[in-house]
């Protein structure tokens, strides 16, 4: 049959004169390839419209994907009990037979065995469903930034997401003219029970990067789902690489400084380690939160924040810790909470949510009361760790008005930050791009948290805070990375920062607010406005500096025996590190560059240099001025 014949015989005609008028037959074709094969009811098309938008929140609420709650504009959506996170084990890239080059750390699968397996899957999926067929765009709208994105999904709760999330993109569909350069997903919840997907066995997210299409089976968790977060990345980071240009797992925010100049950074942090909270730190501006495209535009580095909205984890978020979000998600508007605890009286909770949490309520085990266990023996808590809200960004009160700036922001800093208990200091300079890409960005290993499923707490290396979603070698990335800012004057400045340093009794060096400090120093540094202390590993802040800024920032006291225990060089910590990640990138990594060793031999030498003269662990009194 022909494709329109096809989109006639699922779609209303008024969706199929939206369709028609694109004049694409790319998309038609793409589009009526998967009606054919998945075979829902309808279809419904999704257009810049706001009454497309509220069909879609409609519809979420009448089939029970979502439920309203007590505050105008929130509803509540649950995922199945083991569909909670994102499925590392079952997120495969579809790559020819013979194909050896994305290596060992990046999961895949021989591209036709794979086709045949989701194709398989996806057959007749949707029976007795109806289908969204979505545009969007990855970007700012009318950007050179941005890519056109169509989704089609039998979830409304994956197209309402999608609306909070992401710009729409029809217009820009009708600007292609005919080409055939987007992104395509098809996504399908399966079976529901419950109103969760049943079949969680038959779990799959394929990427194919020939055709730029990914696939996802019989899950709900956004992660797995919103094909225009992570999986898009996934394409995007493939994309960009041939292109010349970067996508990154990185918040992008704006930092005041003197004279009431803002200053742009972004910044790449593993899952759950503190990004969001950073970037929508009250008094500074937030332009994105997770994920930006950067681009060499006359001699600067310049990004934009590819979504609209937030995708967050919720736990810990209350009036004290993050204000902003906190009011975001307390007034009336349009909030989806995900796998928090619901009372009788539809009000949320969460785990650290300001006040008690209630001991019974409805939550992602169902029926909930306190001490529930599960099958294990091991105690249900109230909200799922990686509980979390969608909202625009909109809401937040300091939502920068050039976030939605066709040529994006120029970017001065650039932070990487993971989750490391006793080796890396809470702040640090790299001494110039290659080191901060080679030392700071290639070397970021972080603990694993409930951002994915499987154990906590586990060390795992996580270059640029990117491994879960590249889709090029990991040796080609950090060489892209490396070469990106060739022409650039004056690169931005690289900066590592680690919120999770731990004294020898397990607890925390630092409070949650001290990231607040650490990112007016990074301003100053970028302005060259403080002086610092060159280090093995960097440059680090003097003590009367940071005095300072923990006064004027925080209102709060610093004494030299809290900074000395939390910038200490920890050296044999540090020498461990730097031999794990050694032994990674020579056992894993077959097309690390040269420059990397090289880089990493010479940190470690002057790591044993002032370990030969000062010991093991170094106050930075001790290395002021010494010769490195
Ligand atoms: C992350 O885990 O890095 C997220 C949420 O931003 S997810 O969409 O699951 O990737
Ligand atoms: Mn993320």
């Amino acid at each position: 049959m022909k494709s329109i014949e096809v989109i006639k015989s699922k779609c209303a005609p008024n969706d199929v004169s939206k369709l028609e008028a694109l004049k694409n037959q790319a998309v038609l074709d793409f589009i009526a390839g998967y009606l054919e094969l998945c075979n829902p009811d309808s279809a419904f098309v999704r257009t810049d419209s706001k009454e497309d938008a509220l069909y879609i929140r409609k519809k979420a609420i009448e089939l029970k994907e979502e439920s309203e709650l007590a505050v105008d504009g929130h509803t509540i959506h649950f995922d199945g009990y083991f569909d909670q996170a994102r499925d590392k084990k079952n997120t495969k890239y579809l790559i020819p037979e013979g194909d050896n080059r994305l290596g060992s750390n990046i999961s895949k699968i021989e591209r036709e065995a794979g086709l045949s397996e989701i194709n398989l899957l996806l057959k007749d999926i949707m029976k007795g469903k109806q289908v969204y067929i979505c545009f969007f765009c990855l970007g700012p709208n009318n950007s050179e930034f941005s890519i056109p994105a169509v989704q089609i999904t039998d979830s409304s709760y994956v197209a309402h997401s999608e609306d909070i999330l992401y710009r729409s993109g029809y217009e820009e569909f009708m600007n292609l003219k005919g080409s055939d350069s987007f992104f395509k997903f098809v996504h399908s919840a399966g079976l529901l029970e419950n109103g969760v997907s049943r079949d969680v066995e038959k779990r799959r997210v394929y990427i194919d990067l020939k055709d730029n299409i990914v696939y996802s089976t019989n899950t709900q968790y956004a992660g797995n789902t919103v094909g225009l977060k992570k999986l898009a990345m996934r394409l995007a980071i493939n994309k960009s690489s041939r292109e010349g240009w970067l996508t990154e797992h990185m918040f992008i925010m704006g930092i005041g400084g003197q004279g009431g100049r803002t200053t742009y950074f972004a910044g790449a942090f593993p899952s759950a380690c503190g990004k969001t909270s950073t970037a929508m730190l009250e008094g500074e501006t937030i332009v994105g939160d997770d994920i930006a495209y950067f681009r060499k535009v006359n001699g600067q580095i310049r990004a934009v924040n590819v979504e609209r909205g937030m995708f967050g984890i919720i736990r810990d978020v209350n009036s004290k810790a993050d204000p902003l979000i906190w009011n975001a998600l307390n007034g009336p508007g349009e909030v989806i909470f995900s796998n928090i605890l619901i009372t009788g009286d539809k009000v949320p909770y969460w785990l650290g949510k300001d006040g008690e949490v209630p001991p019974e309520g409805l939550n992602y085990s169902g029926s909930w009361q306190k001490g529930k266990k599960d099958k294990d023996g091991a105690e249900i808590t109230p909200s799922h760790k990686n509980a979390r809200y969608t909202v625009r960004l909109g809401k937040l009160s300091n939502y920068d008005q050039k976030a939605e700036d066709a040529e994006g922001v120029e970017v001065k800093g650039v932070i990487y930050g993971g989750r490391d208990s006793d080796a890396s200091v809470p702040v640090e300079q790299a001494f110039n791009w290659q080191h901060g890409i080679l030392a700071k960005a290639s070397t970021l290993e972080s603990e694993t948290t409930a951002a994915t499923l499987g154990q906590e707490g586990v060390r795992k290396f996580n270059p640029m805070s990117n491994l879960d979603f590249l889709s090029i070698p990991i040796g080609e990335y950090i060489s892209n990375n490396l070469s990106f800012v060739e022409g650039v004057k004056s690169p931005p400045v690289i900066f590592s920062v680690n919120y999770f340093l731990k004294a020898k009794d397990g607890g925390y060096l630092n409070g949650i607010h001290d990231k607040h400090v650490w990112l007016k120093w990074m301003e100053l540094r970028v302005h060259n406005e403080v002086e610092a202390i060159k280090t093995p590993s960097g440059y680090i802040p003097l003590y009367e500096d940071l005095k300072r800024l923990f006064k004027d920032v925080l209102d709060k006291d610093y004494p030299e025996g809290e900074y000395n225990e939390q910038f200490k060089l920890r050296i044999p910590e540090n020498l461990a590190k730097i031999e794990r990640i050694i032994g990674i990138y020579k056992k894993q990594v077959s097309d690390a560059p040269a420059e990397l060793f090289d880089e990493l031999e010479a940190q470690k030498k002057r790591l044993l240099r002032v370990s030969e003269k000062f010991g093991e662990n170094v106050v930075p009194e001790d290395l002021k001025g010494m010769e490195l």
